[in-house]
């Protein structure tokens, strides 16, 4: 396909060269009865070639899936690792979104393996230094010609979005992590609620509801900040970056209010500021309550069955929008 605009324009300068000397010889050219005169008719090869090698790259492309970057953001523990797992076990084996499957083997081993560990009532280890990218391929209904996506979801160790990083603003930029982030066309938002909620992982530094609160808002904002100053989105139209804000680990619901729909409330207007500001900076915004394992309490304990709910749904909002407005 690359070789398509060295032959066009090859095409393009011998018709040009021929036309002019054929003016210069014949002046008037007889086609099916009608005389032409030889430039107006060079031009209407021309834009016929222009047509057709449009027609060429949409077909070539259509072809060629484009990659769709997502950033999976959050401290560590939030339970992202989980997430992603669980997210790619279900369009793996539950077939739960139509048209997405996995992309490659790297991407099938490690969701089955990791899976498995779940299963044995095991919780992963904490996500390294080396990123992973969990891929899937997706057709979308478009009715253009540009069919085929691939999705890249990277998941980071949450140590590099950690308060210490922040500290320094021109540090964050720098950062091999910031530098994906920057390029993603998708950011998913993970807050923990088992955190918000004042239980606490036995790895974890116990943090209290208001301080996790401040730092995770003040964290994900200046992130989305230096995003927004990276991609030279400065000006005062809204980003079209759709933006997921994930609350991971709803199961902990329970322990804010024994009546969720309270529960969802108050965990809503803790994190306003953060809300707000995506609102406002964001064109496409949406936030979910997400259960990997169970919606029953779990209080560290993997149930025998995995039984997760709203997975799906954050995925499926973004396939929407790469149809809808993205491409
Ligand atoms: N209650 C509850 N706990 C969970 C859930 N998912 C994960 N956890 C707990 O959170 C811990 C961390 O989960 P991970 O998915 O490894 O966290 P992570 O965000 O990938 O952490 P890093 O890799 O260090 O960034 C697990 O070991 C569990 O103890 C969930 O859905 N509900
Ligand atoms: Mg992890």
């Amino acid at each position: 396909m690359k070789k398509i605009p060295v032959l066009f324009f090859a095409i393009i300068i011998i018709i040009g060269i021929a036309s002019f000397s054929l003016k210069y010889v014949f002046g008037y050219i007889h086609l099916f009865g009608i005389s032409f005169d030889i430039l107006s008719l060079t031009s209407m090869i021309l834009a016929l070639l222009s047509v057709l090698y449009q027609m060429l790259t949409m077909i070539a492309s259509s072809k060629t899936p484009t990659t769709i970057a997502i950033s999976l953001l959050g401290f560590p523990l939030t339970g992202k690792t989980v997430y992603l797992t669980v997210l790619f076990n279900e369009i793996l084996v539950n077939n739960r979104l139509e048209n997405v499957s996995l992309y490659g083997n790297e991407t099938v081993e490690r969701v089955a393996k990791d899976y498995a560990t779940l299963q044995k009532g095991e919780w992963l280890p904490p996500t390294g230094s080396d990123v992973f990218y969990y891929r899937a391929i997706t057709k979308t209904k478009s009715s253009s010609l540009r069919t085929k996506y691939k999705i890249e979801v990277a998941d980071y160790a949450g140590e590099m979005l950690q308060k210490d990083l922040l500290q320094n603003d021109n540090y964050l930029h720098r950062t091999q992590y910031f530098k994906y982030v920057v390029t993603s066309d998708i950011l998913f938002l993970a807050i923990d609620l088992e955190k918000y909620s004042g239980g606490k992982h036995e790895n974890s530094d116990i943090m209290e509801k208001s301080e996790y609160v401040f730092e995770i808002e003040k964290s994900l904002i200046a992130a989305l900040q230096v995003y927004i100053e990276e991609k030279s989105m400065l000006s005062k139209k809204k980003a079209k970056t759709p933006i997921a804000l994930l609350f991971l680990k709803s199961d902990c619901l329970t322990d804010i209010d024994k009546d969720i729909a309270i529960a969802k409330e108050t965990v809503t207007s803790s994190f306003h500021r953060l809300i707000k500001y995506c609102e406002n900076h964001f064109m496409y915004f949406e936030h979910y309550f997400v259960y990997s394992i169970s919606t029953e309490p779990l209080h560290g304990h993997i149930p025998a069955k995995i039984e997760p709910v709203n997975v799906t749904p954050p995925l499926e909002w973004v396939i929407d929008h790469i149809n809808r407005t993205m491409f």
